[in-house]
């Protein structure tokens, strides 16, 4: 708890700051960027960069954080905002528990330049034998949640049981760090070497507090990724607040212990991002021969825009068996993941492909989920 003397100091100090908008003004939204720690470029390496090119950017490696004016300031602004009816006492006292944690400011880097992407070695990493028994557990375990989640938000139990599989293992993997820690680090001490985040990180500090009010919790009780990724679904605290369903019906709402409500939001989450009941996700293809028009059909990236004229047109080789599910499914992207020193691989993806990258926004990701899932039903329908 901060002393009143204390607390008064900080008041005095942060005077000047307030009125010198040392607290960046958030920008648009971008809560899915980051949301689910596994993507092509987020647990590759050991490690990128050497501790001291973490360092913080100001403050120290022991936090500090209710004793410094930039916090106080950002606390301040949030008492106006996001944690109307908190007192400022009540958020410093809880900031006050924070440490400042290099793993996690190490861990935020990107990749070392130069590392080829490589869609077949991270496929692997997923699909394989550990995680595919895991995922049959998993599945025979919740029957039901899975099914009912179907059943009601139109998400097969498929891509719910490949996304559990690749956040967490089924809940083997959860993260170690507090989420309070994680999220001031990232707030407060983001670690110069990559894009300044952190505007997204105080929201999501902000949205840990509300979470924990709301469920009546300490918010350094929270643990998850080094992103403050929580629950088998790595829910930030802003998606969990939006998208989070108690899905067992026991009146609370609990990502981790709760396989069922796991589920259950993880289904909520996608069908709330526009999921469309019915509509398949992705074909394998091949590329147009021509490399203007295989250009030209990239150029969008996921975005789904071709109609099944402008990929003949283009040249695009397709089985006329195919043509018919293509012309109803539309729009299409083309898809390309690269093999490292390997020909790419393609695909035709649709707007629910473009749907799955909403809960990390990677192609990769996306394609790793899908095939997990699909590898799943496979096995259980051949009994496996
Ligand atoms: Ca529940």
């Amino acid at each position: 708890m901060i002393s009143r003397r204390l607390f008064a100091a900080l008041l005095a100090a942060s005077a000047t700051s307030l009125s010198s908008a040392a607290v960046a003004t958030p920008s648009r939204p971008n809560k899915a960027k980051r949301r689910a720690t596994p993507s092509p470029r987020k647990r590759p390496a050991p490690r990128r960069q050497p501790p001291s090119a973490a360092a913080p950017a100001h403050g120290g490696p022991t936090g500090g954080y209710a004793q410094r004016p930039e916090v106080l300031a950002w606390a301040q602004e949030q008492l106006a905002g996001a944690l109307a009816g908190w007192q400022l006492e009540d958020v410093l006292t809880v900031l006050d528990q924070a440490q400042y944690q290099p793993r996690v400011a190490q861990l935020i880097l990107p990749p070392p330049v130069g590392v080829a992407k490589d869609w077949a070695a991270y496929r692997d990493r997923f699909i394989e034998p550990r995680r595919l028994q895991a995922g049959l557990r998993f599945w025979a375990a919740n029957e039901d949640a899975l099914a009912r989640a179907e059943q009601l938000h139109g998400v097969s139990a498929a891509l719910i049981a490949g996304i559990i599989g690749v956040e967490t293992f089924y809940g083997q993997v959860l993260g170690s760090f507090r989420a309070l820690d994680a999220l001031c680090t990232l707030s407060f001490d983001f670690p110069g070497g990559r894009s300044d985040r952190s505007p997204l990180f105080r929201r999501e500090l902000a949205a840990l507090l509300q979470l924990a009010r709301a469920q009546g919790r300490e918010p350094a009780d929270f643990k998850g990724s080094f992103a403050g990724a929580l629950g088998l679904g790595q829910f930030l605290p802003s998606s969990w607040l939006s998208y989070a369903r108690d899905f067992d019906g026991d009146g609370i709402i609990d990502l981790t212990a709760s396989s069922a409500d796991a589920i259950g939001s993880v289904a909520n989450y996608l069908q709330e991002h526009g999921w469309k009941r019915g509509q398949i996700t992705h074909l394998r293809c091949e590329p147009p021969a021509d490399a203007a028009a295989r250009e030209r059909l990239l150029a969008p990236d996921i975005d789904p825009r071709w109609s099944l004229d402008d990929l003949q047109n283009a040249g695009l080789p397709l089985p006329t068996e195919q043509q018919a599910l293509l012309s109803e499914q539309g729009p299409w992207a083309l898809v390309q993941l690269e093999n490292g020193e390997q020909p790419a691989s393609y695909w035709l993806t649709s707007h629910n492909f473009w749907v799955v990258t909403r809960y990390n926004r990677s192609a990769y990701y996306a394609m790793a989920v899908l095939e997990l899932g699909e590898r799943l039903r496979q096995l259980r329908l051949a009994g496996t």
